[in-house]
């Protein structure tokens, strides 16, 4: 067998998404989701003009060799930009070889090692009465795990929090809008929203909050403290991570669990948080982190010390990559949460998939390959249109982490 084309598809189904389509002599096909959040063309650029050329005539089923030949291969390493273009070969060339097995791709990973994937949603509000309404609206769904966040008094717009509900997309404007931020009103905040949350619904709901980077060590390490008797299941990105060692202060001070790795591309992005046991949850996913092939090698390190999966799912990870990250959650022996945060009906439209939501937990599909496909006729119906996420400022202006 060989491959006879690979298809960049650009569309923007309420939000835009980038997928190879990878095509064979035999007629056997794969996908493998390519975006990267407000940087789209950059990817669809690398994998157009510099992938694809090179895997015509290539054998699909040497997934291995052909990781390495373009991650080794090109010279220049990691990034996000190349490792989104070496996901989506990855996890299309996975796809193929599920497709030409007959089995799901997760059969190929050493199969079942639980029933479902749990999931966790996101209930946002501007304010506690109505993050309140939001988990509860989780909770009658059957979620066993959810995500807080508020709006913070003072501020006029918190990133994380939507007037949408189930369904928001956080790259809301074709320039970048802006955002402010003050960490004394967020620090003095969100205790109390998570103490009312605990309150309402009990000890056994798991809850979750996403800090969004902004904090420095030490504040971060006060939050952890401060939210102790809620006993979180997580606080992802407390901090920026391109300083590991920085996790070493927030992690004496504080049993609150740390979740990181959104932004990860490579195993030397966690390595040292992982081989120190800095955190308890590595949150890269399979198109951001160079594919199934080295996201299970990430997840493979976390797993000798004690650090669980819990990928990133917003609504930037596309249908694709979520039936690929579905495959990987089931399999694993480490897994600890798959983010799920639902996308719209036209993206389910261009992404039909098999993959189901029931009681709390995602369902891969039982179909041979990763279960998921993308209409082209329904892509071609909506055009790409620039979106970025938004920037963050402190109230005197600075420009701050968001
Ligand atoms: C968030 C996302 O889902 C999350 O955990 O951090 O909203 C994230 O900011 C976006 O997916 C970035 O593309
Ligand atoms: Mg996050």
């Amino acid at each position: 067998m060989k491959i006879v084309d690979a298809r960049v598809i650009v569309t923007c189904p309420g939000r835009n998404f980038v997928t190879l389509k990878i095509v064979t002599d035999e007629g056997v096909t794969g996908v493998g989701d390519a975006t990267l959040n407000g940087r789209e063309l950059a990817v669809a650029s690398y994998l157009r003009d510099h992938v694809a050329p090179l895997l015509i005539g290539r054998d699909p089923a040497r997934i291995e060799d052909t990781w390495q030949y373009l991650y080794q291969g090109a010279y220049w390493r990691r990034g996000p930009v190349t490792m989104s273009a070496i996901a989506a070969v990855d996890t299309a060339l996975w796809d193929i070889k599920g497709k030409v097995a007959g089995l799901p791709v997760y059969q190929l990973l050493g199969g079942r090692s639980r029933e479902g994937v749990t999931v966790y949603g996101h209930a946002n509000g501007e304010t506690v009465e109505e993050v309140l309404v939001e988990v509860a609206r989780y909770v009658d769904l059957g979620y066993r795990a959810v995500r807080v966040q508020c709006g913070v008094p003072g501020l006029p717009k918190t990133y994380g929090v939507s007037a949408d509900k189930l369904f928001y997309e956080p790259a809301d404007a074709a320039l970048p809008s802006e955002a402010t931020w003050s960490t004394p009103r967020y620090l003095s905040h969100v205790p109390g929203v998570f103490a009312r949350v605990r309150d309402e619904f009990g000890p056994t709901l798991r809850l979750l909050h996403d800090v969004h980077h902004r904090l420095t060590p030490i504040e971060a390490a006060r939050l952890g403290q401060s939210l102790e008797p809620y006993a979180l299941t997580w606080m992802e990105d407390p901090v920026p991570a391109d300083l590991q060692e920085g996790f070493r202060l927030i992690r004496q001070h504080t049993t609150t669990p740390i979740a990181v790795g959104e932004v990860f591309n490579s195993v030397f992005d966690a390595a040292q948080l992982i081989r120190e046991q800095l955190i308890d949850y590595i949150r890269a996913t399979v198109v951001h982190a160079g594919g199934i092939t080295h996201l299970r090698r990430i997840f493979d390190l976390a797993a000798l010390h004690h650090v669980r999966s819990g990928s990133h799912g917003a609504t930037d990870l596309s249908p694709v990559c979520m039936a690929a990250a579905l495959q990987l959650d089931i399999s694993i022996p480490n897994f600890g949460l798959q983010e799920y945060m639902r996308h719209t009906a036209q993206t389910d439209e261009v992404f039909p998939h098999g993959y189901h939501y029931a009681d709390g937990y995602l369902h891969p599909a039982e179909t041979p390959g990763l279960g998921v496909d993308i209409d082209e006729e329904a892509a071609a119906r909506y055009p790409y249109a620039p979106a970025y996420l938004p920037v963050n400022r402190l109230e005197d202006g600075t420009v701050h982490p968001w």
